[in-house]
């Protein structure tokens, strides 16, 4: 291996460009001078954060003003985007995209070495030769409908945000304190990863993912055809390591999860108890069904070997036939949807879809399901009729839940112990409101309603299609979340939110739980360990200036920091069809002081975040010269960021 040294500036030379160049960022209103800080936003900020929704609900942007911050942050599922989303509520504000599942132009996610690695670490071999075949690396779609927070005595803690991936049977965590995907994990046996939920109590010490689609559980090809041989896999990742705890096998198939706040349940909607494999077939039954996992009796299952492996995973069998303790089957009307566990630490609604209704059944009779051979419909305390096509159901933390009807395009509050009632014979109509909403909702979420934190001040509504909403945009339209002020009697719409494909699922989260959350990486982030082992191997030192090019066979390593508006290296030369791998970190310690490298024609960009470290790898193309640049604006010589790779013809 040989090295060379410095082709750019020295280092004392880019100082003091450096430092004449923040001063004249400063005198041209550059974006060094714009911290929030100077600005006095951060201040503003606190006041506002402090002062309830409710108390200023009227306004289009749930009266946020200019330069206000809001009141909860929310997460946003993206749906078949693949990305999770962050905005703000009430104003609705898209502040920031996470990619996850998806290839990302902006911050290289998917490209760099940095996140290839996370796609890689637990990904199954089968699919590892698979993407091999198509000539790829790592999957670059997914389809995330579900974002759920971490969880401590059923409080939202701060710690992950977990998120699912339908299409090619994953789960994902995001880190808290930087807003970045650290863990994907592919589950093995399963097949479309939908419902996911972490455990409530005593922490989430579980992640509850459904297996919706079905499929012989030994999938090689030889039992295709053979529905008998087909199997749905609930799956229990362990959050903190990150990989498959535990797989139960169920009759029928698995689509939508929760779990209670004692620790005890986790359940799940089955609307294909037909175990059909078309539309008619599976929507041919009368009733389908919810199942209820009893956690304790599947770990003690566990602990004591009871299980079969099946692909590195301890698999139990919960199915009907097999007559086990982990499981029992409540009747519920033909294709059921949401499961929604309420603050009330007791009630659990399993919404309708197919039927007008939704089910609300009792969770401390659950015991009772497990103990003796007593009716499974004896844990049903409520059936509220509320209106056509109920989806997910929503809590305040005064009693209250909020049904999507997705075929009547509206919301139903109505209320919990009123519903008993009524069902119990009393004269009581359960409903208090109805609200129309622009169109077909799917999911809703009140603020911290998943919680024991459920607040009463806003919904909002995730509509499915937005028709007439805006301007017409084309055949593809925005989707619809709604804003709706649900702190009086009545609800009342205040914000209409286009929005990409497609949020399925939303949280929103108090800015106190995120406390922890940075503006500058720590120089010694896991994120790039492994870059960090490789540049010590290099004998480069990272954390301070790099301007380092070490050529190793056909491999060439490109050590660079930047510092605006600067590389370390004006240019570097390679060799036609080298392997090059750019390794830059971000010197600068400045909040929002994001820079980037694009390599010109070769398809290649990522982020470099403040103090943080990033490469990527790629094959140098056709002899000449290319430039690369920062295509993060980063101060007001940005433009002048950039350098030359000089490509030499291949040595004949
Ligand atoms: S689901 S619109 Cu993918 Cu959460 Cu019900
Ligand atoms: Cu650095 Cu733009
Ligand atoms: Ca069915």
């Amino acid at each position: 291996m040989e090295s060379t040294s410095n082709k750019g500036l020295s280092r004392r030379a880019m100082l003091g460009a450096t430092a004449g160049g923040a001063a004249a960022a400063g005198a041209l209103g550059g974006r060094l001078a714009l911290t929030p800080a100077m600005l006095g936003l951060g201040a503003a900020g606190v006041a506002s954060a402090a002062g309830s929704g409710a108390a200023r609900a009227a306004g289009a942007d749930g009266g946020i003003a200019p330069g206000q911050l809001d009141d909860y942050y929310g997460f946003w599922s993206s749906g078949q985007t693949g990305e999770m989303r962050i905005l703000g509520i009430p104003s609705m504000r898209e502040l920031m995209r996470v990619p996850v599942f998806n290839r990302c132009s902006a911050t290289g996610w998917g490209q760099t070495n940095e996140s290839i690695r996370i796609h890689q670490r637990s990904m199954t071999e089968a699919t590892r030769r698979q993407l091999a075949a198509n000539g790829k690396k790592i999957h670059d779609n997914g389809d995330l409908h579900h974002v759920h927070m971490s969880y401590t005595e059923g409080k939202y803690d701060g710690r992950f945000l977990f998120m699912n991936d339908k299409a090619n049977t994953r789960v994902a965590r995001v880190r808290c304190d930087v807003m970045k995907c650290d863990a994907i994990l592919e589950i093995p046996n399963a097949k479309g990863i939908h419902g996911m939920r972490p455990q409530k109590w005593p922490r989430s010490n579980y992640v509850f993912c459904n297996g919706e689609d079905e499929a012989p559980l030994i999938n090689d090809g030889k039992t295709m055809t053979d529905v008998s041989t087909y199997v749905n896999v609930f799956t229990a990742i362990d959050a903190d390591k990150f990989e498959v705890a535990w797989q139960v096998l169920v009759s029928g198939n698995l689509d939508n999860c929760d779990a209670d706040y004692e620790g005890k349940w986790a359940f799940a909607t089955s609307y294909n108890s037909e175990m059909g494999m078309t539309l008619a077939e599976m929507t041919e039954a009368e009733m389908d069904h919810v199942v209820v996992f009893n956690i304790a009796e599947i770990e003690k299952a566990i602990a004591a070997g009871q299980y079969q492996e099946v692909n590195g995973c301890k698999v139990l069998d919960g199915r009907k036939a097999a007559n086990s303790q982990f499981t029992r089957y409540i009747p519920i009307a033909n294709n059921p949807h949401g499961c929604n566990m309420a603050p009330d630490k007791q009630h659990l609604v399993i919404n309708g879809k197919l039927s007008p209704t939704v089910t609300v059944l009792d969770v401390t009779r659950f015991d009772a399901l497990f103990a003796s051979d007593v009716d499974p419909r004896s844990a049903v305390v409520a059936e509220p009729e509320l209106g056509l096509g109920p989806l997910h159901t929503a809590y305040d933390g005064r009693g209250n839940a909020y049904t999507s009807l997705f075929l009547d395009s509206q919301v139903v509050k109505w209320n919990i112990n009123d519903a008993i009632r009524a069902y119990a014979g009393e004269k009581v109509d359960p409903i208090k409101d109805k609200i129309d909403v622009h169109y077909q909702p799917g999911h809703l979420k009140t603020v911290m309603g998943e919680t024991l934190d459920a607040g009463n001040d806003w919904l909002v509504c995730l509509c499915k299609f937005s028709k007439d909403r805006f301007l017409n945009v084309g055949p593809l339209k925005a989707e619809n979340d709604q804003l709706i002020d649900i702190s009086g009697d009545k609800m009342k719409l205040v914000h209409d939110g286009p929005t990409f494909a497609e949020p399925h699922d939303a949280i929103s989260v108090h800015p106190s739980i995120l406390s922890g959350i940075k503006s500058v990486w720590d120089r010694n982030d896991p994120m790039w360990a492994e870059t960090r082992k490789q540049a010590e191997a290099d004998g480069v030192d990272i954390d301070s200036w790099a301007d380092t090019v070490i050529r190793d066979g056909n491999k060439v390593r490109v050590y660079m920091s930047s510092v605006a508006p600067t590389f370390s290296l004006e240019s570097f030369t390679v060799k036609q069809g080298d392997e090059v791998t750019v390794i830059v970190t971000n010197l600068d310690e400045i909040d929002d002081l994001t820079h980037g490298f694009t390599m010109g024609n070769h398809g290649v960009a990522m982020e470099i975040g403040p103090q943080m470290t990033s490469s990527v790898t790629f094959v140098a193309g056709n002899p000449g010269v290319y430039w690369y640049y920062c295509q993060w604006f980063c101060h007001a010589l940005h433009m002048e960021m950039r350098g030359r790779m000089f490509v030499e013809p291949k040595a004949a």
